[in-house]
């Protein structure tokens, strides 16, 4: 099935608005046009390269985060958005429309990778309209989801009135997203993890505890042995959790800046969150769950820990202890 007959359907069973799927569907040919771009990277500009500018929270950006950030917009402007919160800008951006719904996108999540030619993404959250602008609790989208631009591109997306994600492939021989699987279910056992074990020196003691008794295997309280992935790609780690399971953790640590560690809660957490549970699984800052956090600011950042309920389990338990 398409993408736009899913869409349809969904729009013929009132389970959506003609607000949300519009947006939707234009979210997808920005993810066509971005998959475009980025296949003639390095051959008629080099798309990684630094622009000199940094974002608003300090990251350099680069050619493609601006270059995908400008094709979002541009296909959003005719849809019933009112703001963009968007990883690249400052504040919101007021479109003009006079839409129900606000878009937080990060245009081009992982771009340090696009220079060696590993997966990246678009991630992307689905608000009600709120005149502040200000965005909701993870837990009040509408929609969220994400594409990733790898050896394919696709799309996972949930609606809030699904009871699970829906998976999507790019058939780039007509430019139409497929869908692919049935809906996406996290097992909630794992023994595959994500994490960045370069900063483990820095974790608190939540998640050091818990990396002792994965790193000890059999001998180990889990009784089992684990394997490590980590992009360097949130979606790509993500992606890879919806197809496969496992966990993924970014945690706070005691690096400077660090405490709530690097990824932001609005365009990045909360989407991921939403599907996260959507699918099953569970998504924790440490204490809490990511969806019930109220965002105080655009930018703000949260520890990350998602993914399979019984690992996940075993860490909120772990930070609740401490
Ligand atoms: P580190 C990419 O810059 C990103 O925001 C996430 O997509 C990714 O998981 C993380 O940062 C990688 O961070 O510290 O390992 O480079």
């Amino acid at each position: 099935m398409q993408l736009q007959e899913y869409i349809n359907r969904r729009l013929a069973d009132g389970s959506i608005t003609t607000d949300i799927g519009m947006i939707i569907s234009h979210l997808a040919d920005a993810a066509i046009a971005i998959t475009q771009t980025i296949r003639v990277s390095g051959i008629e500009e080099d798309l990684g390269a630094e622009t000199g500018a940094a974002n608003a929270d300090g990251d350099e950006q680069k050619a493609l985060d601006v270059m995908a950030e400008e094709i979002i917009i541009t296909h959003l402007k005719n849809t019933a958005t009112s703001h963009i919160l968007s990883e690249e800008q400052d504040a919101p951006i007021a479109t003009g429309q006079d839409g129900k719904v606000m878009v937080a996108i990060d245009p081009l999540d992982g771009s340090s990778n696009i220079a060696v030619n590993v997966t990246v993404g678009t991630i992307f959250s689905l608000m009600p309209r709120q005149d502040a602008p200000v965005a909701c609790a993870g837990r009040d989208q509408l929609a969220a989801g994400f594409f990733t631009y790898g050896p394919q591109t696709t799309l996972i997306l949930a609606f809030a009135s699904d009871s699970a994600p829906q998976c999507f492939v790019l058939d780039e021989r007509n430019q139409q997203f497929i869908a692919m699987g049935g809906a996406v279910e996290i097992p909630p056992e794992t023994n595959e993890y994500a994490i960045n074990a370069a900063y483990s020196e820095h974790w608190f003691a939540p998640v050091q505890e818990w990396m002792g008794h994965v790193l000890a295997g059999h001998a180990g309280a889990y009784g089992k042995p684990y394997r490590m992935r980590w992009v360097g790609s949130m979606v790509a780690d993500a992606w890879r959790i919806f197809q496969r399971g496992g966990v993924f953790l970014y945690p706070g640590d005691n690096r400077k800046g660090y405490a709530d560690g690097r990824l932001r809660l609005v365009y990045e957490a909360n989407p991921i969150s939403f599907l996260v549970e959507k699918a099953g699984g569970m998504a924790i800052n440490g204490c809490e769950d990511i969806l019930d956090i109220q965002p105080q600011s655009l930018h703000q950042r949260t520890p990350v820990i998602l993914g399979a309920k019984q690992e996940i389990t075993r860490l909120k338990a772990l930070h609740l202890n401490k």
